[in-house]
């Protein structure tokens, strides 16, 4: 068999965290579908799936502090933000942008206005939302996650160095096929 080449040190490896914070009823959760999917496109569709190490996903109502250390360790965090998680979330990736500054925050969802200007500027922890579909853009953003150069990546909003407010179209198709399989989360428990 192949063995994978060496990483430089452009490719070290990432670890990467994602929270879609969902409501629980009578015990049961729902799942994180829409995160599931984008580590699933990484995984099917990066050219060096290795380089990108997923941490369990974050998808209950858990206490700010306890959802800020589990997602401490990632060196980008991809947030899914929807009606009923928007104040939560935002807290979250507050918290963790303070504590651990060097963290690519990312955020996509329905709750991502369109016209992003306001909100990143009223959030400005966040460094780059997704408009609309996220598989592609969010393969896109973090294999330039070194780099934090975002220019060009397609349905992407973003205040760039110079306080510029950056606002990239998404293109009408779908880059690739979706992922065939979803994520299997086990081995440990998490929120
Ligand atoms: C199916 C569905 C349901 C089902 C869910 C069943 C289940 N087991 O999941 C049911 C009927 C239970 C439901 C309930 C509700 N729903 Co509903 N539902 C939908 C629907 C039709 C599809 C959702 C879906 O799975 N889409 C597929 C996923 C993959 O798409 P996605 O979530 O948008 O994610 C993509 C992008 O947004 C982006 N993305 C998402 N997160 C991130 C994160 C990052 C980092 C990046 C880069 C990209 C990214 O990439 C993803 C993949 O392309 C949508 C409408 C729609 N057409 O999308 C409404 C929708 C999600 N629901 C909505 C609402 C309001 C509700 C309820 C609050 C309604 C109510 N009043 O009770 C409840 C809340 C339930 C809960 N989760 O707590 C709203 C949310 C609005 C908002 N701005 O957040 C939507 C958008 C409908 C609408 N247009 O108003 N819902």
């Amino acid at each position: 068999m192949d063995q994978a080449p060496e990483l430089n040190a452009t490719e070290a490896v990432l670890k990467v965290g994602l929270a879609q914070i969902n409501n629980s009823f009578s015990g049961q959760n729902y799942l994180p579908y829409a995160t599931g999917l984008l580590q699933a496109y990484v995984e099917q569709h990066a050219a060096r799936p290795e380089r990108f190490q997923f941490l369990l996903p974050l998808y209950k109502r858990i206490p700010v502090d306890a959802a800020v250390a589990q997602l401490l360790d990632a060196d980008v965090v991809g947030f899914s933000l929807y009606v009923w998680n928007e104040r939560l979330t935002l807290e979250i990736a507050r918290r963790l942008k303070a504590k651990k500054p060097s963290t690519l925050i990312i955020f996509g969802g329905p709750q991502v206005p369109d016209k992003a200007e306001g909100f990143l500027r009223a959030h400005p922890f966040i460094d780059v939302v997704c408009h609309g579909e996220g598989e592609q853009t969010f393969l896109d953003l973090i294999e330039r996650a070194h780099t934090r150069d975002f220019t060009g990546i397609q349905g992407t909003s973003f205040i760039d160095a110079e306080d510029g407010f950056i606002s990239q179209p998404r293109s009408s198709a779908c880059a690739r096929s979706p992922p065939s399989r979803l994520p299997i989360w086990k081995g440990r428990s998490s929120h």
